[in-house]
């Protein structure tokens, strides 16, 4: 169960991030509506927010996810592969001292974002990726190590407009994974029963099960009806002004 989460609102410079989409530039007032709703839905789910302040000198800050990685023993800092990401870690650290006692850093020259990580019950899919890089996911398996968990790393630098490992997989619970077709055939995957999606559906493969709901991307009907008829209750958000700046639903969030 998740008891809390960490948001941070996006700022007015938000369309100033990076971004690959090609979607146009994201509208600031209703980028601020759907963070909004995204932080309803997940109070609405039982979870006590932690909503930090836009930080104007990282535009793409909104995507807490990306700067920890939570175990249940410790916090692990990362250290963003992306330059321009890399000073928001330092504006995370303070707030997860209220809840974490125990911490660990990625350090040079090792890179991680915290959205090539999927866990799964204490075990933890490490995605090597543009962002995240071998060393750095070696640091983060031996901290997750430490903290008494398990991981296995997942190469998807071959893996064509694939931003993070968790741009194309979602951990359900139950041993269900929602897997991209490109994910879904690799080993590591092996042994779940994996919830396929519609190419044309990919950006919804970024689903979150908080509690007892299932968070997902609005306008996916297919993705939708699957994860209903496995019996998950189902939130569908609209996410199109975070999806034009590469982000998906999961790393708006940290939750614990
Ligand atoms: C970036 O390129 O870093 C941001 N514009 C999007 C990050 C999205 N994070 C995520 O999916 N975990």
């Amino acid at each position: 169960m998740f008891k809390h989460a960490i948001v941070r609102a996006p700022g007015a410079n938000f369309a100033e991030g990076l971004t690959t989409a090609g979607l146009g530039a994201p509208e600031f007032e209703l980028a601020l509506r759907q963070h909004e709703d995204y932080c309803q839905a997940l109070r609405e789910c039982g979870l006590a927010l932690t909503t930090l302040q836009a930080d104007l000198h990282y535009p793409d800050s909104t995507f807490v996810e990306d700067v920890a990685i939570l175990t249940g023993r410790a916090a692990i800092l990362t250290r963003p592969g992306a330059l321009s990401r890399r000073g928001e870690v330092a504006g995370i650290r303070e707030t997860l001292t209220q809840f974490f006692a125990t911490f660990y850093a990625i350090t040079p020259p090792g890179t991680v974002e915290g959205g090539d990580i999927c866990e799964a019950e204490g075990h933890f899919f490490i995605g090597i990726s543009q962002r995240t890089n071998e060393e750095g996911a070696r640091q983060l398996a031996g901290f997750l190590s430490q903290a008494g968990c398990t991981s296995t790393m997942v190469d998807i630098r071959d893996i064509h407009g694939l931003l993070h490992l968790k741009s194309g997989i979602a951990y359900l619970g139950e041993d269900r994974l929602v897997l991209i077709n490109e994910l879904a055939e690799m080993d590591a995957f092996h042994g779940y029963e994996i919830i396929p999606v519609e190419p044309a559906e990919n950006y919804a493969a970024n689903c979150v099960r908080v509690n007892d709901r299932a968070l997902i991307a609005g306008g996916f009907p297919g993705i939708e009806k699957t994860i209903r008829s496995f019996g998950y209750p189902v939130m569908a958000l609209d996410m199109s002004e975070f999806q034009k700046m590469d982000g998906g639903l999961s790393c708006l969030s940290l939750r614990f």
